[in-house]
């Protein structure tokens, strides 16, 4: 079916037009004039058009079940999903655009002035506005010259809005706010986060426009002064002896890209990116002999959470939820200036909509290249001499979204063996916190002389609409447990694989075992394997600590989907974010926990996998001023899914040199190897 769905594209691609519109496949993200169109509707029914805004304009995505009758010669309407905010009234509306007919086909008041609440996401514009409201505040200004800070001092102040949380305060009911926190600045490129003011939060009403609420706790703690910057202007004496490193593809990469769609090494898949995610990877089928084999319909990840663990004014509150309060994809970087990959790179162009409904295009949003990544396999026979060595060519697909202080990259990767990974690359700049001079920060580690970095949590919740085989998916779990000594373990060296299947979404909430070494598999039963089985894919997690923060907490409650490293959920297409729709200024219990309530079956059925895996991060002198990238993520790996090893039909390098029997083997058993 996948394949009927690709031939369409391949006759159309992503430029065509025909009658005057444009033909595109229905998984590719809205064009420019699709988005100006969808705004444009969407802004002629506002009660204001000066005052809506646009903080969500997306491709409002088929379902698998409506893309396989597209697959059957049906074709489909595009849709936009449209969520205005009205910025005076504070009245958000979610909208559903048909562009061919040029309606609105469904519209939708969000409850959100009622428990629990919730917002759409924090637009940029707002960023802005907040440090002008809070930059106007009489009370936060006199904040700032009790900490010995000049007129013009204070006007050099960075101040960062933060999704707020929530803790059921009367200004944060129903209310649209951000609590923003304030860094000294010697000079505008001074890095501020070496300088915080402890002690002042505004809690901003940016419906209001006012400051609804202020912090100024005592003691005062004196601003860290020591300037900490890394920029290369900055670094007097770089470090020497790096000579060239060139990648060359003389004759290309191997990859072929047309529209959104992608084929490399018996992999295909479209591409694809939303202001919430980022990318998106759909319907990944690979070529294995005759067939194509689905593997998974849709991949991205949906939420992520960083909760911090110091209770004090300025860090009690922070629990950013980097997707759904300000929106990966928006926050991503433009590559445009000068990209971190190697090799001969693809980018992918997105167009997005500006917070005022505006079409532009994100240059170079998403990077694609191929990387050398060591040894496949291989294998030296010494009885006879034969030596193979294959090397093992990934494809990386990524973008990396830079939210405040912090810069997250996405890197998907997929193997020539049949392997899947996802790796989240945690860098930038760590929250901070002054100390007092004298003192050692209680709730986190100290990074320079009276500067801490407080402890904290970063989670990521990777979705995954499975599709192994094209049919009803089962999810089983296994560990490895030890057999007693017996008649059937005479030497005690035997030890078992247990299996159980998640027949139930309550069942499915799991949490990761290192020492049992737990793993889940995901199956088709309806197939038979080469060797009777059915054909799957493992999920291989590194099992990590979960969300710390106590039951009951609000944060745990907002987070919830932090609670468990697995979960399994029929595919409902209402049910798209592991944190729910809405988590900016909402009270928690959506998402996962909420979808798990019903506890419908997921045997054999069309489900979706979701994983939370994350980063527990102590800080460290290290870190400071700009942290080295930190890793998270998973992987997925064919159990059973291939007959065998699907990398062995793979060549030797070009100038490999072949060593059979007979030829000398120089010192020792790893002659021979090449490395291109
Ligand atoms: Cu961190």
């Amino acid at each position: 079916m996948e394949s009927d769905v690709s031939d369409v594209i391949e006759r159309e691609p992503q430029s065509a037009v025909q009658t005057g519109r444009v033909i595109r496949h229905p998984l590719d993200p809205l064009s420019v004039e699709e988005i100006a169109a969808a705004c444009a509707l969407v802004r002629a029914t506002a009660a204001s058009a000066a005052d809506c805004r646009f903080p969500i304009v997306r491709l409002e995505e088929p379902t698998k079940q409506e893309l396989r009758a597209h697959g059957g010669g049906d074709a489909l309407p595009r849709l936009a999903f449209v969520v205005t905010l009205d910025i005076v009234s504070g009245e958000a509306i979610e909208h559903i655009v048909d562009l061919g007919r040029g309606i609105i086909v469904q519209r939708k008041v969000l409850p959100n002035r009622e428990a629990p609440y919730g917002q759409p996401p924090v637009m940029l514009e707002e960023f802005f506005r907040c440090e002008a409201i809070v930059k106007a505040d009489a009370g936060w200004r006199a904040a700032m010259r009790r900490r010995g800070l000049s007129e013009q001092e204070i006007e050099l102040v960075q101040v960062d809005p933060f999704s707020s949380g929530f803790f059921d305060l009367s200004f944060e009911r129903g209310a649209r706010i951000v609590r923003a926190i304030s860094y000294f600045r010697e000079h505008p490129q001074d890095n501020a986060y070496a300088h915080p003011i402890e002690g002042v939060v505004a809690v901003v009403d940016l419906i209001a426009g006012k400051v609804a609420d202020l912090t100024d706790a005592d003691p005062i703690v004196p601003i860290p002064r020591k300037k900490r910057n890394y920029g290369a202007h900055e670094n007097a004496n770089p470090r020497a002896g790096i000579k060239p490193l060139h990648i060359e593809q003389p004759e290309g990469p191997s990859f072929r890209v047309d529209g959104w769609q992608v084929e490399w090494q018996k992999w295909r898949f479209r591409v694809g990116f939303t202001p919430r995610e980022g990318l998106v990877l759909h319907q990944l089928a690979y070529q294995d002999g005759e067939r194509e084999r689905s593997l998974i319909h849709r991949a991205s990840v949906t939420e992520m959470v960083v909760p911090y663990a110091d209770p004090s004014a300025n860090h009690f509150w922070k629990s950013a939820f980097d997707a759904g309060e300000y929106g990966l994809g928006m926050l991503a970087n433009a590559l445009e200036l000068g990209c971190d990959c190697l090799g001969t790179i693809h980018y992918f162009d997105v167009p997005a909509a500006d917070s005022k409904g505006e079409p532009f295009v994100m240059q170079n949003a998403i990077c694609m290249h191929e990387e050398d990544y060591g040894i496949i396999w291989k294998h030296y026979e010494f009885r006879n001499g034969l030596f193979e060595v294959r090397r093992s060519r990934r494809l990386v697909i990524s973008f990396f979204a830079t939210v405040g202080n912090y810069d997250y990259g996405f890197y998907w990767y997929l193997y020539q063996d049949g392997t899947v990974q996802l790796e989240t690359k945690l860098t930038g700049i760590i929250q901070t916190t002054a100390v007092m001079p004298g003192e050692t920060y209680r709730w986190g580690g100290m990074v320079d002389d009276n500067l801490g970095g407080p402890t904290h949590q970063h989670f990521f919740n990777a979705r995954l609409h499975m599709d192994i085989d094209g049919g009803g998916n089962t999810v089983s779990e296994h560990e490895f447990v030890p057999r007693p000594w017996g008649r059937d373990n005479p030497h005690g060296n035997v030890f078992d694989t247990t299996s159980r299947m998640l027949a139930c979404e309550r069942d499915a909430a799991r949490i990761a075992n290192g020492e049992t070494g737990r793993f889940w598999k995901i199956s088709n039963p309806n197939v038979t394997n080469a060797v009777g089985g059915s054909p799957a894919y493992k999920l291989v997690v590194n099992p990590s600590p979960l969300m710390l923060a106590q039951e009951g907490s609000f944060v745990r409650s907002r987070g919830g989907f932090a609670t468990r490293h697995v979960w399994v959920t029929p595919y409902d297409p209402a049910e798209k974010y592991a944190s729910g729709d809405y988590p900016n200024v909402h009270a928690g219990g959506d998402g996962l926990p909420r979808y798990i309530q019903q506890n419908r079956s997921i045997d054999n059925a069309d489900i979706v996998v979701w994983h939370s895996f994350g980063h527990t991060h102590v800080c460290k002198p290290e870190d400071f001023p700009v942290m080295p990238v930190e890793y998270a993520g998973f992987m997925l790996k064919p159990v059973g899914f291939f007959a065998g090893n699907a990398a062995g039909d793979l060549a030797p390098e070009r100038n490999a040199r072949s060593v059979l029997s007979g030829d000398s083997v120089a010192g020792n058993s790893g002659a021979g190897c090449c490395h291109g």
